[in-house]
């Protein structure tokens, strides 16, 4: 019996309902609601002068970078405040005036913590004092940070290689800390290093990688002001990048047009309400989308394909809608992608994507004399089996518009953590980059690992399977997380030790290894001191461009560590100052580490001074249409298969989302306000007329549950809701619903979760 399952632990924590109350669902994103809301989780976690205080700064030229989502700031930010709701939440999370401090652990047990629900965890307060939980203990104990590193350094040390420690990342640690902790990573000698990214944008970043040379995306955020139509993808702004609005709404204002592409009716996308403008918040608001495409889940490559069959018509027909120009200069692949067009009939894309013919027909209208297109996507598109191709096929359509490397036009991946971009940019990843090894041989003298690491659904199985024994987060919670919940769990519970740098209590502390470290840090909003001088970071939003943040709070407690302090005192406590690199000064002096950085990665040159102001936009192959990295220099079509899913009779197929009062694991609160959902999170949408099939009714308590691969996953006690979304589809939240995720289904090359399709079945209890 291992150790750890001597601690009765939950590691679902509770299944009871809070209480539902259910609205219409909202025709309107922001507007006075939002302000509301966000003044009462500001005062309620900050009060009055810090929350005035916290806000002033946020998002500003000298101040810190929201640590909510990575939409970038406009070169001039509003006087008003340039911030969300959910910006709001964000910060009155890390700015919260509780604290998880040991009184709080030595009153309760892992095992009760277990028991709470996930918002209460996270509502506890901030983590203040670093913490050991020992083998078979329930009660973590403080340690100092010394010890603390010690610890570590002997169970690395114990290792019988490199490759049985595994190091998550988040995504939002700084520049600084990711590049430190990648170096530490690689000169420890492994290459293991998921990142929540492997959950999120990586399909994209495979994707985009394969057809345009850059793992990124091409527009800038002035794109949206010229933009003649911008197309929104299985991505929900009005809750997840809010920010987001004001661009459309300044495309809108432009004569541009948007259409989005969604299997719900998102009320951020239908009008918006601008907090920002006194109109804005007292006006009916600005309408946003033009043409809703209501797509079957995981359906849109058919929608795509049909779109680009229909504009084909018209160019053989009329002309003008095809940039061939465009295709002939920059691009490979036009002719194969003609002849896949030719294999499906417009019937069965039309009967496999469920929209109506009408409203594309709409759509192919107002695309076939448009040139310069935007399409911005996000988990809608890249978490499922074929998510990768998802993406491609969005590719395909710009390529075919010529709608790459100009003013107005372009791929716009909306990121997630708010700097996920900049945490791979600077070297997190599993993969074995050659040209970054070379430098890091030239700069620091030392061979990093040439095999290729773990990503995160290969780590689990790794730690489940005994291969990887010590488990290190900076950042994140990676239980709740990642998929197959409790498979995780076993996964985490194998491992000798587990540790998390973290800045708020969450499950992964409470389902930990053997021996369990949490490393308390520094937030994103508080004033980093060394020396009795503020240090900053940098960060690069999803647009690629890089600046600065600069915390101006003070920290929730005197004995937090920076993010990078800490990686230099594990590092320096496992290599006992023999090393060549200095990793001790290199962590005290962010100057030195963004040094390096300048030296290692390329498009830093001049970081430090640069960084300064609204910063600078990192190379871009796109935005310069050099594609000099691809097979014959050349832009990529690709040809990409149609979605395959075996639905049987009495099966759904499950997205996965976000309500609009969390952020990913961490819950704000328990109202979806927009889709009219309050004081509960235990719920699945689903259509009147499946609701009649199945014989159920409104708020019937149901039980999910997914069938792969001969093994049965349960998630219990869900209240039914009938929604328009469209027959055959669920949707209900994560993490609750990452039980019924299987690890090891995920997408093709980029091995992304399926997370928004997931083949379930509604049980009635
Ligand atoms: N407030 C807040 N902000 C956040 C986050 C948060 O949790 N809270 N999370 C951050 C992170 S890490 C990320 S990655 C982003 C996530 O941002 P989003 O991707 O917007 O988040 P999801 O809730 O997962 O929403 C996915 C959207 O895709 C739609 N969708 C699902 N399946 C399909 C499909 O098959 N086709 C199409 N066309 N649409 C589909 C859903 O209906 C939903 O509108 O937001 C970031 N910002
Ligand atoms: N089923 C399903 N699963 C999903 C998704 C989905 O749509 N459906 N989405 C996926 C996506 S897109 C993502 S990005 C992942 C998210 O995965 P993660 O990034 O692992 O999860 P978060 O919930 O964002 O992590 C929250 C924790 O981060 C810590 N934290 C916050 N700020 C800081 C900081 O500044 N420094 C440090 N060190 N720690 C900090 C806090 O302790 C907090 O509890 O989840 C994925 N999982
Ligand atoms: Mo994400």
């Amino acid at each position: 019996m291992s150790e750890t399952s001597k601690r009765n632990i939950s590691v679902l924590g509770p299944n009871e309902f809070t209480g539902i109350k259910l609205k219409k669902p909202a025709n309107y994103a922001a507007g006075l609601p939002a302000v509301k809301v966000a003044v009462q989780h500001a005062l309620k976690e900050m009060g009055v002068v810090k929350s005035f205080r916290a806000l002033n700064q946020m998002n500003q030229k000298e101040g810190f970078d929201c640590p909510g989502c990575a939409w970038p700031d406009p070169e001039k930010p509003s006087k008003l405040g340039e911030y969300c709701e959910n910006g709001v939440k964000a910060l009155s999370e890390e700015a919260t005036h509780k604290r998880v401090d040991k009184e709080f652990f030595k009153q309760y047990s892992v095992e009760e913590l277990s028991r709470w629900s996930d918002y209460k965890i996270g509502k506890s307060g901030r983590l203040v004092a670093p913490m050991v939980l020992k083998p078979g203990s329930v009660h973590y104990e403080p340690i100092s940070w010394g010890d603390a590193y010690q610890l570590i350094a002997e169970e690395l040390h114990q290792l019988d290689n490199p490759d049985q420690a595994v190091f998550y990342t988040s995504g939002r640690s700084s520049n600084e800390a990711a590049f430190l902790y990648g170096l530490f990573v690689r000169a420890f000698g492994t290459n293991n290093m998921p990142d929540c990214s492997n959950m999120c944008h990586e399909s994209s970043g495979v994707a985009l990688s394969e057809t345009l040379g850059i793992g990124k995306g091409s527009v800038k955020l002035e794109d949206f002001d010229k933009a003649e139509v911008v197309m929104v993808i299985g991505q929900n702004p009005g809750t997840n990048h809010p920010r987001m609005l004001s661009a459309l709404q300044k495309c809108k204002e432009n004569g541009g047009k948007v259409i989005s592409i969604n299997p719900l009716e998102e009320a951020g996308l239908i009008r918006f309400k601008n907090p920002q403008e006194f109109k804005g918040v007292f006006s009916s608001g600005a309408a946003l989308t033009d043409i809703h495409l209501q797509v079957k889940i995981n359906q849109d490559v058919p929608l795509l394909k049909l779109i680009m069959k229909k504009l084909l018509k018209i160019e053989k027909q009329d002309g003008g809608v095809f940039d061939h120009d465009f295709i002939k200069k920059y691009t490979q692949g036009y002719e194969d992608l003609l002849v896949d067009l030719e294999k499906y009939t417009e019937e069965e894309l039309l009967q496999l994507c469920g929209v109506d013919d009408k409203r594309i027909i709409d759509a192919v209208n107002m695309l076939a004399s448009k040139k310069k297109i935007i399409i911005c996507w996000a988990m809608g598109l890249t978490q499922h089996k074929n998510g990768v191709e998802n993406i491609k096929e969005c590719v395909n359509l710009l390529l075919l518009k010529g709608s790459l490397g100009k003013p107005g036009a372009g791929t716009c991946p909306v990121r997630g953590h708010s700097n996920v971009q900049g945490d791979r940019t600077v070297g997190i990843m599993h993969h074995v980059s050659p040209a970054l090894n070379k430098a890091i041989i030239n700069t620091f003298g030392f061979n990093p690992p040439e095999k290729e690491g773990l990503d995160t659904v290969h780590a689990i199985k790794a730690m489940h399977e005994g291969d990887a024994k010590v488990f290190v987060a900076l950042g994140g919670n990676f239980l709740s997380a990642a998929s197959d919940t409790e498979y995780t769990a076993q996964a985490l519970q194998n491992c000798n030790l587990t540790v998390s740098v973290s800045t708020k209590l969450n499950r992964t502390h409470l389902v930990a290894g053997k021996t369990s470290l949490i490393l308390p840090t520094i937030g994103r909003s508080e004033v980093d001191i060394k020396n009795g001088k503020p240090r900053f970071f940098t960060v690069e939003n999803s647009m690629g461009k890089v600046h600065r943040s600069k915390g101006l709070i003070n920290p929730a407690s005197d004995s937090l560590v920076s993010e990078p302090e800490i990686i230099g005192g594990i590092a320096n406590a496992y290599f006992k100052e023999g090393h060549l690199v200095p990793w001790k000064k290199m962590s005290e002096d962010y100057d030195l580490i963004r040094e390096k950085i300048e030296e290692v990665i390329i498009g830093f040159k001049g970081l430090s001074a640069k960084s300064k102001g609204t910063g600078f936009y990192l190379p871009n192959n796109v935005r310069d249409l050099d594609f000099s990295r691809l097979p014959n220099q050349k832009a990529q079509f690709s040809t990409c298969d149609l979605p395959e899913h075996v639905i049987n009779n009495g099966e759904y197929l499950l997205m996965t989302i976000r309500s609009h009062d969390q952020f990913n694991t961490t819950i704000y609160g328990l109202d979806d306000r927009y889709r009219g959902i309050y004081n509960e999170r235990r719920i699945v949408l689903m259509n009147k007329k499946d609701m009649k099939k199945e014989s159920l009714e409104e708020l019937d308590v149901v039980n999910l549950v997914s069938y792969y691969d001969g093994k049965e996953r349960k998630a219990i006690n869900f209240l039914v809701i009938s929604y328009n979304i469209p027959p055959g589809n669920l949707a209900s939240y994560f993490p609750e619903t990452n039980v019924l995720v299987p690890y090891n289904h995920f997408a093709t090359k980029s091995n992304t979760p399926i997370s928004k399709s997931v083949i379930v079945k509604v049980e009635k209890q």
